[in-house]
């Protein structure tokens, strides 16, 4: 893997993996809809609107894999979300293809399945029970992913994000949280693996409250290195500043669950 691409550059898991890929291959390609702050003289950077074709498939030229964590991050409008997270990532896959792309790794959500309550323990062959318009647009770069996996060849990997951060920020993000090494760990596997065809991992640490069955990363060899429970005290108190959101809490989504939120109402 000579050339990678990182689209969704400039935000704060783009940044991150930047650097942490770095010195992992040779030439790094980043891309955003706006510049990164951080970016170096010496950074291969190409700006795009994943919503414009011809835009994305200039910024796909020559790599040999790609990173897709471009698009609209949280829950939104649903035109904003249509134009970034669907249209965005339809032509990212299809630029891929046509661009001879081998690999693409697809930062799903967590959101995908949010409306999973926190009582159960999922895997990654559950059926997506997603929170929010954003979780929709996720389920739908994971079903692309594995139409072009099986369909085109490309190899394909989706990973359900938990919570990229350095440390977990409450007690939801004690279970989902993920620190920006295993995250980097995670996208190395989808990205130099062998046997990877189409496959889902969570995007989650080694934490000890975790609502994940994470075994299909760990067959391809991950192995986290972040367990939340180090931080379990600092998450407690910060839980504690926050405003009760009982409908949150039953569910592993969280707040994207209880925003907007009316079915009680059809009860
Ligand atoms: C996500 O998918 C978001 O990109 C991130 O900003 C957080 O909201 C995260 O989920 C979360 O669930 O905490």
């Amino acid at each position: 893997m000579k050339t990678v691409l990182i689209t969704g550059a400039a935000g704060d898991i783009g940044s991150r993996l930047r650097k942490l890929l770095g010195g992992v291959y040779p030439h790094i390609r980043s891309s955003d809809i706006r510049t990164p702050a951080d970016l170096a003289a010496d950074e291969d950077f190409i700006a795009a609107d994943l919503a414009d074709f011809a835009q994305v498939q200039k910024v796909v030229a020559g790599v040999e894999g790609i990173v897709h964590l471009g698009g609209f991050s949280v829950e939104g409008p649903w035109e904003t979300i249509h134009s970034a997270n669907i249209v965005g990532c339809y032509n990212l896959f299809e630029a891929a293809r046509l661009a001879g792309v081998k690999r693409v790794v697809f930062a799903s959500s967590n959101h995908a399945t949010g409306f999973y309550p926190r009582t159960q323990r999922i895997g990654v062959h559950v059926t997506p029970r997603p929170d929010s318009r954003y979780g929709v647009s996720k389920v739908f770069g994971e079903a692309l992913g594995a139409l072009y996996s099986d369909k085109h060849g490309l190899r394909v990997t989706c990973l359900r994000i938990g919570n990229v951060a350095d440390a977990p920020a409450d007690q939801r993000r004690l279970s989902i949280w993920v620190s920006p090494e295993d995250v980097a760990q995670l996208v190395r596997i989808g990205l130099e693996h062998s046997d990877i065809r189409y496959e889902i991992f969570y995007g989650v640490s080694d934490n000890a409250a975790s609502w994940w069955d994470n075994s299909n990363a760990q067959r391809f060899g991950y192995k986290p290195q972040g367990r939340a429970e180090d931080f379990r005290d600092d998450a407690l108190a910060a839980q504690k500043k926050l405003k009760p959101d009982p409908i949150g809490a039953r569910y592993q989504g969280g707040p994207y669950c209880s925003a907007e939120y009316d079915a009680d109402r059809m009860a």
